[in-house]
C-alpha cells in the first residue's frame, strides 16, 4: 500500500472522472459526504500503515544492530544506477568486506542475476504493484541471508524517487543517486527523498560532459535539499569516485576487519 501516491490503496484513489461542475439537480449530498468520508479514511489508513512500518523498521534496527551489520537503503530513480553502482563496489570490496544485498523489482529478477554474478549474497523481492519496499519485506528477505557472514547488507529499493522515502527500512544510511542523465533540478522536484538523504551519490560521471550537466547547479540543489549529506561524485563503468565512497563506507563499519586479528 502506498500512501503518498496511492498506487495501491484499494477502492480508495482520489479520482472522480464525473462532472459535477453544473448544480444538476439529483442529489449527490451523500455521495459527496461518502467522498470526503473514504478522503479521511484514505489518510487514516495510509497513516496507520506507515506507523507500522515504522514500528517494524524499528525491530529490524534491532536485529541488524545485534548482528553488527552496516545496513544501507539505496533509492533512485529508474535507472539511475544503483545495480551498476552496487556491482562495482561488490567486485571491488567485496572479498574484503562481506556484502549481502536486497533487492526491489516490481517485476523479475534481473538485478539479482546480475548482483549474485558480481559475487554477493543476493535476495530478489518482487513487489508486483507496490513501488516501494517496506520493513516487513525486508526482514523476511534478510532471513533468507547468513547475515553472521556479512559485514554490509545494501538493500537496493524499487527504482522511484517519491514514495520509497517515507518508508524507513531500519537502515543505518539512505544512500540517494542522482544520475548526471536525469537534471540538476530534481533534488529541487523530489525534496523528501534528497532532504532523508545521508548520502548523495552523483552518478554517471563518464556521461557528464556528453549531456552538459551542469556540476555546480546540481552540487547547489543537492546541498540545497540535503546539506548533511555526503556527496560523491562516480562512475561505476570507469571507477572514478569509488574509492572515495569505499573509504566512508569503510569508516561506518560496525565490523572491525577480519585483518586485524592476530
Ligand atoms: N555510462 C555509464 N552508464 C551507467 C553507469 N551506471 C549505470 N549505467 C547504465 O545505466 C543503465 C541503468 O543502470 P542500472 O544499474 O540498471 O540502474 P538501476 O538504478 O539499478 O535501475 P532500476 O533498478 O531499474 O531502477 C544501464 O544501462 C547501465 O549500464 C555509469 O557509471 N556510466
Ligand atoms: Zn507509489
Ligand atoms: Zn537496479
Ligand atoms: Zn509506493
Amino acid at each position: 500500500m502506498c500512501t503518498n501516491c496511492g498506487c495501491s490503496v484499494v477502492g480508495e484513489v482520489g479520482i472522480h472522472s464525473h462532472s459535477h461542475e453544473n448544480g444538476h439537480s439529483h442529489s449527490h449530498e451523500n455521495g459527496h459526504h461518502h467522498h470526503h468520508h473514504d478522503t479521511h479514511q484514505t489518510i487514516a489508513v495510509g497513516q496507520a500503515v506507515l506507523a507500522k512500518n515504522d514500528r517494524l523498521a524499528e525491530r529490524n534496527r534491532g536485529y541488524f544492530m545485534a548482528k553488527n551489520l552496516l545496513v544501507l537503503n539505496v533509492l533512485s530513480s529508474p535507472g539511475s544506477g544503483k545495480t551498476a553502482f552496487l556491482e562495482r563496489m561488490v567486485q571491488d570490496i567485496g572479498s574484503r568486506i562481506p556484502t549481502g544485498i536486497i533487492v526491489g523489482d516490481l517485476e523479475t529478477d534481473n538485478d539479482a542475476v546480475r548482483l549474485s554474478n558480481s559475487g554477493a549474497a543476493t535476495v530478489q523481492i518482487t513487489t508486483g504493484t507496490v513501488c516501494h519496499l517496506e520493513s516487513d519485506m525486508v526482514l523476511k528477505a534478510a532471513q533468507q541471508l547468513n547475515l553472521d557472514r556479512l559485514d554490509v547488507l545494501v538493500i537496493e529499493n524499487v527504482g522511484n524517487l517519491v514514495c520509497p522515502a517515507a518508508y524507513d527500512l531500519g537502515e543505518d544510511l539512505r544512500v540517494v543517486l542522482l544520475s548526471v542523465t536525469e537534471g540538476e533540478d530534481k533534488p529541487l522536484k523530489y525534496p523528501t527523498m534528497f532532504k532523508s538523504a545521508q548520502v548523495v551519490i552523483i552518478s554517471k560521471i563518464d556521461l557528464a560532459e556528453a549531456v552538459e550537466f551542469d556540476r555546480e547547479k546540481a552540487l547547489e540543489n543537492i546541498r540545497k535539499m540535503a546539506p548533511q549529506a555526503t556527496i560523491f561524485e562516480v562512475s561505476s563503468r570507469k571507477g572514478q569516485g569509488m574509492t572515495e565512497w569505499y573509504g566512508y563506507l569503510q569508516q561506518h563499519l560496525k565490523k572491525s576487519p577480519v585483518s586485524t586479528i592476530s
